[in-house]
């Protein structure tokens, strides 16, 4: 059987995962894609055999030949599109935040847990990333002890001009608040953000790096340096120091060359380098359960948690203090998840 998509946004990661839908996967192809810039959804479909495009969103999640939804349009617009895509009985892939405010999440919840079944996947591809698995598996397989704390940066080179500042807490840490819960099987219970000195090439208006601390309910502390102007490549890093050790990323891509008293790597261009396979992986395994009547990843509850999460942190950014995190209860469809 074939999956046939829907793509809604075509931008940077839209046309990303429609590479990958199109050239890497198999049992899907790409039926139909919307943008508000038509233009670009036409030239997008160009080079995609029997491809609709659509004048919206709604119009595509409508069409009886789309069996199943990818948001990937602005952060924004994804609640719009998500309850669209649950009112419409489709399984529906949104790209990660799934939407900015906790409001827009809850409502996402309650449509969703009004269908007594997940309908809804939410695009933190890191779950699916190799080193990240691998040291999960070492954290909970207790074989350096009890995780008392990780340390974590998120560098981006740079980011596009619709970039705002409090982005850097919900477009980019929002996936280092998404590794926290994951990692350690936990929810998040206080947020406080610390504004070290500004550099000198952030944008006017940015506190850019800022430090994120996030307090699990068991008492580890994650911290996380995000920045989106780090110029010299896209550099992840994770270590979560132990009881009896600690365990980190290793450096991604490529070979380790050494020579005349030096080594080196290569440092990742942006996500689409560094997180390539986990996006592969992500897919596959979403496309497959979609396939077999069900779906995969992290869940609308994910999506709402990190998003709490995030708004926290605009607030300690703003209060300058520790700010807890409040959550309302999870509702039982998500107490698998
Ligand atoms: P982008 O600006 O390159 O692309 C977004 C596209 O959506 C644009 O073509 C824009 O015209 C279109 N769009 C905007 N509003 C729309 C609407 N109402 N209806 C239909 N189309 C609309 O941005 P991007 O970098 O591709 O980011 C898109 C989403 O993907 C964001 O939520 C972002 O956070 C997420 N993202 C995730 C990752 C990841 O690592 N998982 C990486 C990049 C982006
Ligand atoms: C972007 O939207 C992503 O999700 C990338 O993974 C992240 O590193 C970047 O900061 C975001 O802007």
């Amino acid at each position: 059987m074939t999956l046939n998509v829907g793509v809604i946004g075509v931008g940077m990661i839209g046309q990303d995962h429609i590479r990958r839908l199109t050239h890497v996967l198999s049992g899907v192809r790409v039926a139909a894609v919307t943008d508000v810039d038509l233009d670009r959804a036409r030239t997008v479909a160009a080079d995609l055999p029997g491809a609709s495009v659509h004048a919206t969103g709604e119009d595509l999640i409508a069409d009886p030949g789309v069996d199943a939804v990818v948001v990937t349009s602005w952060g924004p617009t994804h609640e719009g599109y998500v309850l669209a895509g649950i009112a419409a009985g489709k399984q529906v892939f949104c790209e990660k935040p799934l939407a900015t405010t906790e409001d827009a999440c809850s409502r996402i919840v309650d449509a969703e847990v009004a269908t007594g079944r997940r309908l809804v996947s939410v695009g933190f591809m890191r779950r699916y990333d190799d080193q990240y698995r691998a040291m999960k598996a070492v954290v909970t397989g207790g074989e350096i002890g009890v995780a008392l704390v990780m340390h974590a940066a998120h560098r981006n080179p740079s980011v596009p001009d619709f970039f705002t500042s409090d982005m850097i807490i919900n477009d980019s840490t929002v996936h280092d608040i998404d590794v926290a819960r994951w990692m350690f099987d936990d929810e998040i219970a206080a947020v406080t953000v610390l504004t070290p000195r500004v550099s000198s090439k952030a944008r006017e208006g940015f506190n850019d790096p800022l430090l994120v601390l996030l307090e699990m309910e068991s008492g580890v502390i994650v911290d996380v340096e995000a920045s989106v102007n780090a110029g010299f490549g896209y550099d992840i890093r994770g270590e979560v120091v132990c009881e009896d050790g600690t365990v980190e990323l290793s450096e991604s891509a490529g070979a380790i060359v050494k020579g005349a008293g030096r080594f080196g790597g290569r440092v990742p261009a942006d996500w689409r380098e560094r997180f390539v396979r986990a996006f592969d992986v992500e897919f596959q395994t979403w496309i497959d359960a979609v396939a077999a009547g069900g779906t995969a990843g992290p869940s609308a509850w994910d999506g709402y948690a990190a998003t709490v999460a995030c708004e926290t942190g605009l607030r300690a950014l703003a209060s300058g203090v520790r700010e807890p995190v409040t959550m309302r209860e999870r509702p039982d469809l998500y107490k698998e998840s």
